[in-house]
């Protein structure tokens, strides 16, 4: 039995909302690093990532999830699963909302989350979008479920509000325990996945249409040294049109794309970032479960 006067405590923390709520965004600030992919366009997010945070004597594993939404392609279902997947191993579940979203999903994640019982904290997101009023109005709707959440938090990246309030209560639920691993790490995710969602999230920024949806990415190898990794990676997309597009007039799209994501791979990394990108066609990868399994999404 672990002895809690140690007084360490450490837990899993699922933070969940529908696309584009402000998950990723929250845990980057929170981690204070650029881990998790964000984007303006929603469900950005495709699979679960933990992001570690050290408050005071206790270790919070967050794990990022996909937006929780439904729609009838598989790679989709995949998504709500690992959202699901997280709230069912999590200590407490996370849950966001955007300030000036209706009252709806909210209610739709307390008829998931009825059957296990797992406390919540909702977190309303993106305060910096209103008046202060509006802020406590939508306070004041909540409180109809004030016996159902352990605390409401309003919140802010853009004015770095919400914070320490967000990791005080957080502690305040999870269990004693040691910790559960090495304090200075920030992820589990290893380079490779970071170095993959950094040129997602250049697809998502830089492309329109069906692309950032139809598209993934493989990274074929990495070649590191002290100064410089040479990162070889395959854009896979479903149509042959596709490619076009990405690829663009005399290169210019391909070169856009890589480039964003090679500013942001060096950032993360500190070093110099030699980008090697193609595009490749797989006919219709994100609809069958033998594509998505090539791409690590197994349903
Ligand atoms: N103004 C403002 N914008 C925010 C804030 N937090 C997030 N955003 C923006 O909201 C958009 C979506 O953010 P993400 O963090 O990608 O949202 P997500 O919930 O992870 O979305 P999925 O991964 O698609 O489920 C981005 O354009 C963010 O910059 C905030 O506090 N204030
Ligand atoms: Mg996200």
């Amino acid at each position: 039995m672990y002895d809690e006067s140690v007084g360490t405590k450490a837990g899993f923390v699922a933070v969940v909302g529908r696309p584009n709520a402000g998950k990723s965004t929250l845990l980057n600030y929170v981690v204070g690093e650029k881990l998790a992919m964000v984007s303006k366009k929603a469900q950005a997010t495709r699979k679960r990532m933990n992001i570690i945070v050290m408050h005071e004597n206790t270790q919070i594993i967050f794990v990022d999830t996909p937006g929780i939404h439904q729609k009838e392609r598989l790679l989709n279902q995949f998504m709500l699963d690992e959202a699901l997947k997280a709230m069912g191993d999590s200590d407490l579940i996370v849950f966001l909302a955007p300030v000036t979203d209706k009252l709806t999903e909210y209610e739709k994640f307390l008829a998931l989350v009825q059957a296990k019982g797992t406390k919540h904290i909702v977190v309303l997101t993106k305060i910096d979008h209103v008046k202060q009023e509006d802020i406590l109005k939508k306070l004041g709707e909540y409180q109809k479920y004030q016996d159902r959440f352990e605390a409401i938090i309003p919140f802010s990246v853009n004015k770095k509000v919400g914070k320490k309030q967000l990791l005080d209560e957080i502690a305040k639920h999870l269990p004693y325990s040691p910790f559960l691993y090495d304090t200075e790490i920030l992820t589990t995710d290893n380079i490779r996945d970071i170095y993959k969602e950094l040129i997602r999230e250049s697809i998502f920024e830089n492309l329109s249409d069906e692309i950032p949806y139809e598209s993934d990415v493989t990274i074929e190898r990495i070649e590191e040294s002290d100064e410089m990794d040479r990162v070889f990676a395959t854009i896979i997309v479903e149509k042959e049109a596709q490619k076009g597009m990405i690829v663009g007039q005399k290169g210019v799209g391909i070169k856009r794309v890589g480039k964003s994501a090679r500013e942001q791979m060096e950032l993360f990394s500190g070093k110099k970032i030699f980008l090697d990108l193609h595009v490749a066609v797989k006919k219709g990868w994100s609809k069958n479960k033998e594509g998505l399994e090539e791409f690590g999404y197994i349903i």
